[in-house]
């Protein structure tokens, strides 16, 4: 008979989750063991913190679930941002992390920090960043988790803690062939106050969010949408639909939010009925001050998630009405409503500054199929910007909610495992947050934009505005506070990437060059100190 172990991991690989990032130890050694046994990948990462944004880009890119393993103690806390990372965006993932003995995890009983060696609470740990933890110390509590841990692979964030005597735990008989239980479908009536608004708004605009295109019918939904002759925007989390938007489709008005100025948050500005679908609304969308955004339009709010409902009817007030159900069904129920035409708005285009400027060409002219993952601070800013300069960019994906810094890279690393043409755009200052992944580019190649603008470029723009210019911790040359000093080009030819670096805007070869690399190729923009972010 084979050990609980065995089972666990024969269990999850069985149901599709065949690829774990993680860094080794005692606790988890026999985790790995068996996913080798069973025919899984294990990549070793070279800090868990990365394991996580692994998983992130991997999904984004193949909208397959990846595990994450980690040993006890240090294991799991370095591994918390990249969790955290995928929670909040709904990036599916389970994580596996081993911890000692029944006899001496103790410290709970006894109300002391630490008994076994490594002894950490890994499950109050994530309790917060997960939808579900669970604590494994027999075959009987495994049994009774089984069904519910399986079910969940798909669409939830799960941690499971298996002690390391329960690991070795020899089964007595064998479980039950594992059948999925198919949810039932939502139907929700679409009452006819709301299709009034729909019928007679005079300027309505469609929003569309992560929620959507999370959805497995959301392309047929799209192009029910199309049908509606409705203005179309998307959120940042939303923007994979720009790939699929014709040229010719002047309903579709690009992305808004915060760090997006321009022609959808201007529509938005004017419109009298906002539908979202699949969106949150939260601040990097709607800004601090819910009544500012969309001031003169009731918001027809449709979510899968019944908390986010009721959170956004708490924050918008009454001029919202929340459905929760997911955005096909609700999409299936309005459409032929509108026979108006739309109202399009006239505003004059601003000039792009440099990064702007070359990231548009870049996400232009790159091939067919490239993904890109984005990092943080203003180089995802003028990413997004530069996306919104085009009908239909490729997808770009970064940690949309917790906009961590040193995501990008190990994001593109995790998805050029099934994929080529993968693009990370990183700034100077997140770079070094996550180098040592890019040992893996060698073996997983990735194409890197670094733009360099001497330090935390959105962090002095915050300064600029609030702390009368003080750049503390922000830049390589105050006297009080520096960054220390690096050199970007030695970090990446440290891992054979072959790097170039662009002073002007002669950089049209350059450009050429990167998108043809068949290894990994960097380039390097270097862009004035002082530009910023318009918002
Ligand atoms: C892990 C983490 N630490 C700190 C921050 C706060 N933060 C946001 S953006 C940023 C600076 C990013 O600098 P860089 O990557 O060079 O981008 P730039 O703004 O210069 O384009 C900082 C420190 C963060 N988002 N994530």
């Amino acid at each position: 008979m084979i050990n609980l172990s065995e089972q666990l991991i024969k269990d999850i690989i069985g149901q599709g989750v065949d690829t774990f990032f993680g860094v080794q130890g005692g606790a988890c050694a026999r985790l790995i063991e068996n996913i080798i046994k069973f025919n899984g990948k294990f990549i070793p990462v070279l800090n868990e913190q990365s394991a996580g944004y692994y998983a992130h880009g991997y999904y984004m890119a193949t909208k397959k679930t990846a595990g994450l393993i980690f040993t006890t103690g240090p294991g799991l806390t370095n591994g918390v941002s990249g969790i955290a990372a995928c929670y909040y965006d709904r990036v599916p993932l389970v994580t596996l992390v081993g911890q000692v003995p029944k006899r001496i995890n103790l410290a709970d009983l006894t109300k002391t920090r630490m008994v076994g060696f490594q002894e950490v609470p890994h499950l109050k740990i994530c309790k917060p960043i997960s939808d579900e933890v669970y604590k494994i110390k027999s075959i009987e509590t495994y049994s009774s988790k089984r069904n519910k841990i399986l079910s969940n692979l798909k669409s939830k964030v799960q941690c499971i803690e298996i002690l390391d005597d329960s690991q070795r735990e020899k089964l007595k008989k064998k479980f039950k062939v594992f059948k999925e239980i198919k949810k039932k479908e939502n139907n929700i009536k679409i009452n006819d106050s709301i299709k009034k608004l729909i019928k007679n708004s005079n300027n309505p605009v469609i929003l569309l969010g992560a929620g959507f295109i999370n959805e497995i019918d959301w392309l047929s939904s799209l192009k029910d949408l199309n049908k509606l002759n409705i203005k179309i925007a998307c959120t940042w989390g939303g923007q994979k639909i720009q790939k699929h938007i014709d040229e010719k489709n002047k309903n579709f008005i690009g992305i808004f939010g915060n760090h997006n100025p321009g022609y959808a948050n201007e529509n938005i500005k004017q419109s009298d009925l906002i539908i979202s679908l699949g969106c949150s609304l939260l601040q990097h969308q709607v800004g601090k001050i819910h009544d500012n955004f969309a001031p003169l339009a009731k918001i027809i709010f449709i979510n899968n998630d019944k908390n986010e409902c009721s959170r956004a009817k708490i924050q918008f007030k009454k001029r919202l009405i929340n459905l929760n159900m997911p955005a096909s069904s609700f999409v299936k129920k309005i459409l032929n409503l509108r026979k108006k035409k739309n109202k399009l708005l006239k505003i004059n285009k601003k000039k792009n500054i440099l990064p702007v400027e070359f990231l548009t060409n870049l996400l232009k002219k790159s091939k067919k199929d490239s993904i890109f993952f984005s990092d943080a601070g203003a180089t995802l800013s003028w990413t997004y910007q530069a996306s919104n300069n085009l009908k239909n960019a490729p997808n770009i994906s970064t940690a949309f909610n917790l906009h961590s810094m040193g995501y990008a890279n190990c994001a593109a690393i995790g998805a050029s495992i099934k994929k080529n043409n993968v693009y990370c755009i990183i700034g100077d200052g997140s770079l070094p947050m996550n180098n040592q992944e890019l040992a893996w580019s060698k073996k997983y190649p990735i194409k890197i934009v670094v733009i360099n603008n001497n330090g935390y470029g959105i962090i002095r723009q915050t300064q600029r505005m609030f702390y009368k210019s003080k750049f503390y911790g922000s830049d390589f040359k105050n006297k009080k506070s520096a960054l220390p000093k690096f050199n970007l080009k030695k970090m990446l030819e440290q891992y054979e990437i072959k790097t170039k670096i662009i002073n002007n805007k002669n950089y049209s070869n350059d450009l050429r060059w990167l998108i043809k690399s068949k290894q990994s190729s960097a380039l390097i923009l270097n862009i004035d100190y002082n530009f910023e972010v318009n918002t």
